[in-house]
């Protein structure tokens, strides 16, 4: 045996001990360790097209050489986050970015994807880029430019039907910039109507979930600014509309934890985008500014798994576009981050907190969650990865395949890529 291999043996040995130690804890807390380790087994986290391509901010855009330029090339790069993690399975697309022919793009993509072992996830329709839009997509007071942006999303349908997709996810731009630019009441009607177009447009079973945003690219207001607002218009629409919840879209210090609670009990909430902010829409790596409200979050959504009401598959999704990280390490890095909080989530002594919870036993109910939160789960998370046939350390095991490297020449000095700032 080679050298490497004993260090191997023996960091397994380490980890299946360890996991060992931590299984008789949990067992402790009435917890099945073995349910516990199916539930990980079977998250499946979506990852977005756009974060494999070149990224920037309003000031800029910066180059990596491994860039994808191509749905075919991003397609490859998210099939690597799968491979190594084996819980990355869809693809989430932007159309504009992805498809600049229309459904033209797409015919092959099915069998291309399979071939990776991957799928098509979310269809994102764009109706913020087009001029026309400069003064509102579905909130537009010219009947004509709402039109567009109703075909465009009616178009959006046909792709996700072509690649087997049935969500369609929607963000708009729509908003204004300074007080008295626009009548907010009439654009909430001009929004209403082209929503209920767009979704008597889905086929049966296509979902449509719709995202809320309280500011940019609108300064003054955006006409879908919150989850109350995003769960009214869901309401007018119909039983296959849901909220999405976008982490990085909310006032600092709100308590996303209790909106997801909220709309899971209303039978509402259709998915997230994953990220993490510090001060705005900054699509920082979810869970690294601040795990615990990523952590509370998964508390919520394992209770509803313990507890299932008429909620359907909450669609988790990846939107981070990594201006400055190796793009495939952070997307690797930002699966292991959901892993982590879903399964610290799962080592909540759920006994000890309800009983605390009905005793007015404050301290001890915090307890239960800190001490959660607290867990060393790598250990776990190794052992899982181990029984599904992949590395116990996917970032370490994709580094080492020198993939990135062997991208970055064939790819580099190529015009292009789509994506945020391109
Ligand atoms: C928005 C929102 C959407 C994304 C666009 C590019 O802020 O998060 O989901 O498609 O950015
Ligand atoms: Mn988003
Ligand atoms: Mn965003």
């Amino acid at each position: 045996m080679k050298p490497t291999d004993e260090r191997i043996v023996i960091m397994a040995d380490k980890y299946r001990a360890e996991f060992e130690l931590l299984a008789e804890r949990l067992e402790a807390r009435g917890l099945d360790v073995n349910k516990i380790k199916q539930r990980l087994r079977d998250q499946k986290i979506e990852t977005p097209s756009w974060g494999y391509s070149n990224a920037g901010t309003r000031f800029g855009t910066f180059r990596q050489d491994g860039a994808a330029v191509s749905i075919e090339e991003k397609v490859a790069d998210a099939a690597q986050v799968h491979k190594f993690t084996g819980v990355a399975p869809t693809v989430a697309v932007h159309v504009l970015w992805d498809f600049p022919n229309g459904i033209d793009d797409c015919r092959n993509l099915t069998s291309y994807c399979d071939s990776f072992g991957v799928k098509i996830g979310a269809i994102n329709p764009n109706v913020f880029q087009n001029q026309v839009y400069a003064f509102g997509s579905i909130t537009s007071e010219e009947p004509a430019v709402r039109q567009k942006a109703i075909g465009h999303m009616i178009d959006s349908i046909g792709i996700g039907k072509v690649v087997g997709s049935d969500v369609l996810s929607l963000w708009f731009a729509d908003g204004t910039d300074y007080p008295g630019q626009g009548d907010f009441r009439r654009r909430k009607h001009y929004a209403t109507e082209s929503l209920q177009a767009v979704y008597n447009a889905m086929p049966a079973d296509m979902r449509m979930v719709i995202e809320y945003k309280p500011f940019e690219p609108g300064f003054y207001h955006t006409d879908i600014a919150d989850w109350g607002m995003s769960y009214s218009f869901c309401r007018k629409c119909g039983d296959r509309a849901f909220v999405l919840v976008d982490l990085g879209h909310h006032f600092n210090g709100q308590n996303i934890e209790h909106i997801v609670a909220f709309l899971l009990d209303e039978e509402r909430l259709g998915g997230f985008h994953f990220n993490n902010h510090k001060y705005a829409d900054d699509d920082l790596t979810v869970g690294s500014i601040n795990p615990y409200e990523l952590f509370l979050i998964y508390n919520e959504l394992a209770k509803a798994e313990d507890a299932p009401n008429g909620n359907p598959e909450v669609a988790y999704m990846v939107d981070q576009c990594h201006i400055a990280k190796s793009k495939i390490d952070a997307m690797i890095q930002t699966i292991e981050h959901i892993q982590g909080a879903y399964a610290k989530a799962l080592c909540i002594d759920r006994r000890k907190l309800h009983e605390a919870q009905l005793a007015k036993d404050i301290v001890s109910a915090e307890v239960c969650m800190t001490e959660a939160f607290n867990t060393d789960i790598s250990p776990l998370l190794k052992v899982v990865r181990e029984e599904m046939g992949i590395d116990p350390n996917p970032l370490e095991a994709f580094r080492a395949s020198g993939y990135w490297a062997k991208v970055s020449k064939e790819r580099a000095g190529r015009k292009g890529g789509g994506g945020v700032g391109a």
